[in-house]
């Protein structure tokens, strides 16, 4: 059966309707027997073709307070901290989301393998398609503006205004960023590697150590990819900002995945299978998708682009003089594109203003605002920012519950006493 699998939403159907889906949710799920031995399988496969990489620690980068709030190996960054940083977000202020650890790679005898049956003479894993660091370094460079957002960014406000109880790293809206990354498109890389076009979905792996839950080893954090979206707008990334990668975000390369999860885009890339079968990890299917009493049991689709957002560059509970002129300032962003309008609330949501948009908006990326605001009587105010994107997304007043605390878009509530 032939299917047009160049459509996102297509191709989630088809995915979602082979019988494969089943066998590996089931296992996934109850998070034992068939599933569980599968992946074992393919954490010592993996162990194999490892390139060596020394341990680093938990984030290696300084995490100073006033910049970030630090969660062991998650680090999110502090809305107010963005204030006069331009428009990308500095290396020394980008959030970090790690799994386990930051591995130390040497880029001289790191290799990014190609393997699998969606490459021509189908490559064993054992006989990968080799590219080295000068190799990709010596391909054609291309840049791109884009965010990286952690797909439970903004997890907190379902428990804080929501009264709902989720799992995961409880982050306020700091678990994004945006950089100009350069590297070589993915695209490139596979027809050099020999792609064919029986190929249906790609399983970048990332170097750092093998991932557990509560005791269950799931090998090294991996997340399928279907080939449409490699081949459309996805960069295998070696810089950030106009240097090397850093460690903690992936040197020596990793993807970018742009508008999707931030799951997607594989830090410290070491290989990529190659399929012409759907592939499956506990990525796209016991997390990264929505679960609970309004999803199916084996949860929605696995979930790809990211919703529409807007943050203050205001501490929460921030104090502001009364009969000032105060002027507060944010950005907004979506996983659909542009933003087109900023409104500012500051009773509750009963009367909206605009906000003035200002510099460079891309289309991956965020836009800035300002709006300013003169609070007469002293008290306790929430302010409310809510932004509309290119496709007339606004962001609700309650995002959907789901029991792992993905994808809050609801307008977050943001306190401040006017003194
Ligand atoms: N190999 C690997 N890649 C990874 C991860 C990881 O733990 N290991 N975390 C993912 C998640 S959940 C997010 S949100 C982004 C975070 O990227 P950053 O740490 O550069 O901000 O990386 C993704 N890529
Ligand atoms: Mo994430």
């Amino acid at each position: 059966m032939k299917h047009d699998l160049t459509d996102e939403a297509t191709y989630e159907r088809v995915r979602m309707s082979r019988r494969g889906l089943l066998r590996a949710t089931a296992g996934a799920g109850l998070g034992a027997g068939l599933g569980a031995a599968a992946f074992a399988a393919t954490g010592r496969a993996a162990a194999s073709t490892q390139t060596t990489a020394a341990e680093g620690g938990p984030i290696v980068k300084p995490l100073p307070p006033e910049t970030f709030i630090n969660y062991g190996t998650n680090a999110e960054t502090r809305w107010e901290a963005l204030k006069d940083t331009g428009y990308l977000t500095p290396v020394d202020h980008f959030f970090v989301r790690n799994h386990v650890s930051t591995p130390l790679i040497d880029a001289r005898t790191w290799r990014l393998k190609l393997w699998g049956s969606g490459l021509r003479g189908s490559p064993g894993e054992d006989r990968p398609i080799e590219f080295s660091y000068e190799d990709l370094r010596a391909m054609r460079a291309e840049t791109l503006v884009s965010s990286i957002e952690c797909t439970g960014n903004g997890r907190s406000f379902y428990a804080s205004q929501q009264g709902q109880e989720v799992s995961g790293t409880p982050w306020k809206l700091g678990a994004v960023g945006v950089a100009r990354w350069r590297g070589v498109r993915l695209a490139t890389v596979l027809e050099r590697a020999g792609l064919t076009r029986h190929a249906v979905d790609l399983l970048p792996r990332g170097l750092d150590p093998e991932y557990l839950d509560k005791g269950e080893n799931l090998g090294r954090v991996r997340r399928p990819l279907p080939i449409a979206k490699a081949l459309k707008d996805v960069l295998l990334a070696y810089e950030m900002n106009g240097r090397p990668l850093p460690p903690d975000h992936g040197f020596p390369v990793r993807l970018v995945v742009p508008s999707w999860v931030g799951i997607a885009s594989i830090k410290w890339l070491g290989d990529v299978q190659v399929s012409d079968q759907p592939l499956y990890s506990p990525w796209n299917t016991r997390y990264y998708r929505m679960f609970g009493p309004d999803f199916p049991a084996e949860g929605s689709a696995p979930l790809t682009r990211m919703n529409v957002k807007s943050a203050f560059e205001l501490p929460f509970g921030a104090e502001l003089a009364a009969r000032r002129r105060h002027v507060l300032t944010g950005r907004s962003w979506s996983g659909n594109g542009h933003v087109r309008r900023v409104e500012v609330s500051s009773d509750g949501g009963a009367s909206w203003d605009r906000a003035r948009t200002y510099g460079p908006s891309a289309e991956h990326g965020w836009v800035r605002w300002q709006f300013p605001w003169r609070p007469e009587t002293p008290g306790s105010y929430e302010l409310l920012a809510r932004a509309t994107d290119e496709t007339g997304a606004v962001q609700p007043a309650t995002a959907a519950y789901n029991t792992l605390g993905y994808l809050f878009g609801a307008i977050v509530k943001h306190p401040v006493t006017v003194i």
